[in-house]
């Protein structure tokens, strides 16, 4: 999963997700088209092979088949990658919290994930959503139940031989400064390794998906990448036990360029300070190019796979410190 110069393709958005990114591009969202969008991306061999170790996957595709019957699986498998599946049911209101979530999705899931195993997952992704809003939120109750909540699934996923992913987001939503994302982010790392001991969790075989540490989008004073990568390395030090074998971000909102040279800024510049592998687990970044690519027509499939091959490939370069803003442009 965290193989030398390759990260993760985060394909799990959920019905709702994927209708808005639809909506964006004009393009119904119906379950072939989901189909002909998704495999579009599988079938691109370059990005495949080369960029991505592992496709993390929504529950209706990974039942789902090509258009010449192929499971989708089968084509993340055939070019050398790994089928993954997203298993929690989504953010839902915390009694007792306004404004706050806690993720659900642990009844049943052991069965789930037996089930999982057999259509072809090796791991699974969990993600809780910590929001930023003035003083009071997150709180400390928010936190606490959400990486509760990641260490029971983490915990089920090992005993399925299903290695987990536990992203424990910081939205980057609102006008907060880096700071408070640092605080907020050093606060929820160290509960949850705190409730990973506690449940008996293997770091060595778990992954952390996380948020950068950088400014809210609506802060007025917009940190550079070399204090994101400083301050990102910094919070994880303090924080991150080095038997964890990787780190993959998610992107979280930040522009397709943003992202890859953040990734990249941390690994050029603190190569030596890092016991973990530091990777990617986008979603936006790495699909919002081919989704305007493709547009929703057949003809468009070689232009949306040029934007996806191009797009796995600075990220790529961006997880081994070599990427550099001239390679966009030759893209
Ligand atoms: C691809 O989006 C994932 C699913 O989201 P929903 O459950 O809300 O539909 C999401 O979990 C994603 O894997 C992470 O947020 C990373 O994606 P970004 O776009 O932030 O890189």
């Amino acid at each position: 999963m965290v193989a030398r110069g390759k990260g993760i393709l985060a394909a799990d958005e959920s019905s709702g997700t994927i209708k808005k990114r639809f909506d964006a591009i004009n393009v119904e969202s119906t379950e072939d088209n989901r189909r002909d969008y998704r495999e579009t991306l599988f079938r691109t061999r370059e990005a495949m092979e080369n960029s991505i170790s592992g496709v993390i996957l929504f529950d209706e595709t990974i039942r789902q088949k090509a258009k010449d019957g192929t499971p989708l699986v089968k084509l993340i498998q055939d070019a050398g990658s790994i089928p993954g599946i997203k298993v929690d049911k989504g953010a839902k209101d915390l009694a007792g919290a306004p404004g706050e979530k806690v993720t659900e999705g642990l009844d049943g899931l052991r069965e789930r994930l037996a089930e999982y195993y057999e259509l072809g997952a090796r791991f699974a992704k969990w993600r809780a959503v910590i929001d930023i809003a003035g003083n009071d939120i997150p709180s400390g109750y928010c936190i606490a139940t959400n990486v509760h909540a990641l260490a029971r699934y983490a915990a089920l996923c090992q005993e399925a031989n299903i290695v987990p992913i536990v992203e424990p987001e910081v939205l980057m939503d609102g006008d907060h400064d880096i700071d408070r994302c640092y605080d907020v982010t050093e606060y929820t790392l160290k509960s949850l390794f705190d409730e990973l001991y506690a449940q008996d969790v293997a770091l060595e075989g778990t992954i952390l998906k996380p948020n950068m540490v950088i400014s809210g989008k609506k802060c007025p004073t917009q940190a550079s990448t070399a204090e994101i990568a400083e301050k990102t390395v910094k919070c994880f030090r303090e924080t991150v036990p080095a038997a964890l074998p990787g780190i993959v971000f998610l992107s979280g909102g930040q522009s397709d360029e943003e992202a890859t040279a953040n990734l990249n800024a941390m690994n050029a510049g603190h190569a030596d300070e890092l016991p973990w592998a530091l990777s990617f687990s986008y979603g936006r970044a790495l699909q919002a190019a081919p989704q305007k690519a493709w547009a929703g027509k057949a003809e468009n499939e070689p232009a949306a796979q040029a934007a996806f091959a191009h797009r796995a490939k600075m990220n790529s370069l961006a997880t081994l410190g070599e990427w550099s803003s001239d390679l966009e442009k030759a893209g």
